[in-house]
């Protein structure tokens, strides 16, 4: 064992792990968009009307009070409408506009990646559309304020977010592409997520389980397993990681 093996540098060795990786799963969360001014979900802006994200983003909350769901909902649209990708969206979105093998997941709802030119796979839906809870149609609706309830214009039905709540599937395309990804990588780049809701965490573990090195990007340690732990701000850290 040689003793006197210097400790590689975290990012080094990051930098090294993608750069040997053919396929490579990125997962990000609410805290690469906590520089853009995005309240993260488990953050002190966790709450809303002293309604927890988990009580407020379910199928039991819009059945019981759809109108205060739609204002929960519109009161996110127009924070987000101020706010624009930051360094870390953008990082990505250069990284892999010409780094082949990458399968950008995200569980934000919050449209930035899209805005800064990445190709995403959205886990959980987009802020940005409605969908009919009739027939399912789904359109991009860009209004943050409130108007009264959204009606469909496919069946006149009430219209909910098209977003996934606590307690619904994942659509089957995105769960798709996820898995597929978790299977083919030989490193995950995990970026601001308490790593805590399923199933976008079970990617993780089961990338890892492929034996994939897990680099994780966050301020604060959390529940993500990884092999490299890079401990500060997305929009501070991945540009030096990537460029
Ligand atoms: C499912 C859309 C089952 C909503 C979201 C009881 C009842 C029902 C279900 C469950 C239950 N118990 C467990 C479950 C499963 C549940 C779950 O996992 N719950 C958790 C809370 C334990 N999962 C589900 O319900 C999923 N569906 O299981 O279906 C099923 C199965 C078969 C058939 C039918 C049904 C659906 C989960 C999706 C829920 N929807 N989003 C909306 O946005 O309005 S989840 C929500 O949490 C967001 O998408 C968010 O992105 C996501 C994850 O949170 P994070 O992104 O990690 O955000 P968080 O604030 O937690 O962390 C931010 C991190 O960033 C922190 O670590 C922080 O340190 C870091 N950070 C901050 N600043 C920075 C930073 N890092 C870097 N730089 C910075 N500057």
């Amino acid at each position: 064992m040689n003793a006197c093996k210097k400790l590689m540098d975290p990012l080094d060795e990051a930098r090294s792990v993608l750069s040997a990786a053919q396929e490579i799963m990125v997962l990000t969360g609410a805290g690469i968009s906590a520089e853009s001014g995005v309240p993260t979900f488990r953050g002190e802006g966790g709450y809303w009307r002293n309604k927890s994200y988990e009580e407020l983003a379910s199928p039991q909350a819009f059945a019981q009070d759809p109108r205060l769901v739609w204002e929960w909902y519109l009161m996110r649209r127009q924070t987000v409408a101020a706010c624009r990708p930051n360094r870390a969206h953008v990082a990505l979105a250069d990284w892999t506009a010409w780094r082949q093998g990458v399968t950008l997941l995200t569980q934000n709802v919050d449209g930035l990646h899209e805005i800064a030119g990445s190709e995403v796979v959205r886990l959980h839906g987009s802020l940005w559309v409605n969908r009919c809870i009739a027939c399912g149609l789904e359109r991009d609706d860009r209004r943050t304020a409130f108007e009264g309830l959204p009606m469909s214009p496919c069946c006149g039905a009430l219209e909910r977010p098209a977003i996934v709540w606590f307690g619904e599937s994942l659509p089957r395309e995105a769960v798709i592409a996820g898995f597929t990804a978790a299977f083919q990588a030989q490193a995950v780049l995990v970026v601001g997520t308490s790593g805590v809701v399923m199933p976008a965490a079970e990617l993780v573990k089961e990338a890892a389980n492929n034996q994939a090195i897990v680099i994780d990007v966050n301020t604060e340690d959390d529940a993500v397993p990884a092999h490299i732990k890079l401990r500060g701000s997305a929009a501070d850290l991945l540009p030096r990681l990537l460029a």
